[in-house]
């Protein structure tokens, strides 16, 4: 069956996208990142993987080039399963298996790929390609081309792209169009079209049209934002900020600047009690903040998006009588604040997965509801097929209230993009939640107080060493390292802390939260250098 691959001309094509000797990179937390550089051999290899996928699956399969909020310098690329999910596991160690195969081994790889897998290799294969924009995506997407087209998979290139709406797309494609139209203009319309709907029914009650501004990191969000803004101006306003004309991506400015720093980004004009919001760089996180009249920063992160959701379609669910199972999952970095008011003021189950959306997605599924967000923004919502007939049905039949609220719930399954969270899909359900039910933003961060938190990277020289278990709320390795933690843990209040290596950028994170900032600082402060001393830090000292 292997010689149905025409591994001679892959080997020759190949030695135009020659692997840097030695170079050995993994298949991370949303799939390879790093230097554009060294990222060529990866994107030629994961064209040649993707069509091997598409061929086992018999459907589209999705290679989106980006590195979302890393510098503008890295670059990044991961494959999007069937049905708009990350790619499986299993395949994840294929990919890392033959990023990491030199020149002489590839077709080893590929053989035994194709054998493990099963692949029909006749099978027709059909790859759907995005990237951001980077200076080096074009380049590196047209390896990604060259791998699909050498292998004799067949492409259709959507150029520069957000990641999630590529999500999309693929799920589109291999649902017949059942669950949208696979075009831009299909998926700008059907969010417009809820948000629209929504906004109109929070107008009967006097709130209806608003405005926001919009940080958009000087990433594709500003793109995308201008091509979709006419089909919503009727229910919102944006007014955007580093829109890319004249600043660099991601640079002091994006959702990941913003929660990290915990400030707001430069270039934006705030006034006191004014909503914004910040997007990153390929707008599939969003953050939201404001000034309170005294000149406090407030940021409202994705633990408070999740509350104010799960707390919306839990009045929903109410008002047409369903005891529906709803779920909220969050990571390790969910503010205890947040875990605690879902869980005791709420009664909403909340559980707690590694970090990466591809884990929270599939915790999400278990649930007729399942709200995820990371606190850095990242979220959606997932509704079982059941939900979505159920609210459908209840959508024609009820008495006036109760199908009034069911066809909020409609539309709200809508708005929400089902196959990954979408930053601009999120800010127009926060949008319409927010006029739905009337709330201000001020209004909407004082539902809990956040605990203070700091989060803070260490460099080592070999971020591997770390490995962790329970969520990643305990260092396993190096030894010594969770016992330390534990120590530095009981010297303040309220607090917790916890570290792991990171899967999109060369450090360790540390997370640290407690009763005051000052002791927040402090305790990731002396964890930091915990994680120096014992996990073999290299450069400055914390
Ligand atoms: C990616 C993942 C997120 C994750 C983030 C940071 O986001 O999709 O799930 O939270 O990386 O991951 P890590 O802490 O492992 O570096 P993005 O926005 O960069 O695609």
């Amino acid at each position: 069956q292997a010689l149905d691959m025409d591994l001679g001309a892959i080997t020759t094509r190949s030695a135009f996208h020659a692997k840097p000797h030695g170079l050995t990179l993994q298949y991370g937390t949303a799939g390879f990142r790093t230097k554009a550089e060294n990222l060529d051999h990866i994107m030629f290899r994961m064209g040649l993987l993707a069509v091997l996928r598409s061929k086992q699956t018999k459907s589209t399969i999705g290679v989106m080039v980006t590195a979302s909020h890393n510098p503008e310098e890295e670059n990044g690329v991961k494959l999007i399963d069937p049905l708009g999910e990350m790619l499986a596991p299993s395949w994840e160690e294929h990919a890392t298996r033959l990023a990491d195969a030199e020149e002489q081994d590839m077709q080893r790889v590929l053989i035994d790929i194709s054998e493990k897998e099963a692949v029909d290799l006749q099978q027709d294969a059909f790859i759907v390609i995005g990237r951001d924009t980077r200076p080096s995506s074009e380049k590196l997407s047209q390896s990604v081309i060259d791998g699909v087209t050498v292998i004799g998979g067949q492409f259709h290139d959507y150029g520069f792209f957000k990641k999630t709406p590529l999500h999309y797309m693929v799920y589109c494609r291999n649902t017949g169009g059942q669950y949208g139209k696979a075009t831009i203009e299909g998926y700008y319309q059907k969010l417009s079209k809820a948000f629209v709907e929504l906004t109109r029914q929070a107008s009967c009650s006097g709130d209806g049209y608003r405005s926001l501004k919009v940080d958009c990191a000087n990433g594709i969000g500003a793109l995308k934002l201008r091509e979709m803004e006419h089909y919503f101006s009727q229910g919102l306003s944006v007014q955007l900020f580093n829109d890319g004309t004249t600043g660099k991506l991601n640079h002091l400015c994006g959702a990941d600047f913003v929660k990290s720093n915990q400030q707001p980004p430069q270039g934006m004009e705030m006034k006191s009690n004014e909503r914004c919001c910040s997007f990153d760089g390929d707008a599939d996180r969003i953050v939201y903040y404001y000034y309170d009249t005294d000149g406090h920063f407030h940021l409202i992160d994705g633990d408070k998006m999740a509350t104010l959701i799960s707390g919306f379609l839990k009045e929903l669910l109410s008002e047409i009588g369903e005891s529906l199972n709803i779920g909220v999952v969050q990571t390790a970095y969910a503010n205890g604040s947040s875990t605690r008011y879902l869980e005791e003021v709420m009664k909403v189950p909340v559980s707690c997965t590694q970090t990466g959306v591809k884990h929270l997605h599939h915790k999400a599924q278990e649930f007729d509801i399942g709200v995820y967000f990371e606190a850095n923004g990242h979220g959606t919502v997932l509704f079982s097929k059941a939900v979505e007939m159920k609210i459908k049905e209840l959508a024609e039949e009820l008495e006036e209230k109760k199908r009034k609220a069911a066809k909020i719930l409609e539309n709200i399954i809508d708005l929400f993009n089902q196959a990954a969270g979408d930053a601009i899909s999120d800010m127009l359900a926060i949008e319409a939640i927010l006029a739905l039910k009337g709330l201000t933003v001020q209004q909407w961060d004082a539902i809990y107080t956040d605990l203070p938190n700091r989060q803070l990277k260490v460099k080592v020289a070999d971020r591997r060493v770390i490995s962790t278990t329970d969520a990643e709320r305990q260092a396993v390795t190096p030894p010594g390292l969770q016992e330390a933690i534990n120590d530095l843990v009981k010297k303040y209040q309220l607090s917790r802390a916890f570290v792991r290596p990171s899967g999109t950028e060369d450090v360790v994170r540390v997370y640290a939260e407690a009763d005051s900032q000052e002791s927040a600082d402090h305790l990731a402060h002396e964890v930091s250098l915990a994680v120096f001393q014992l996990a073999g830090g290299t450069g400055e000292r914390p």
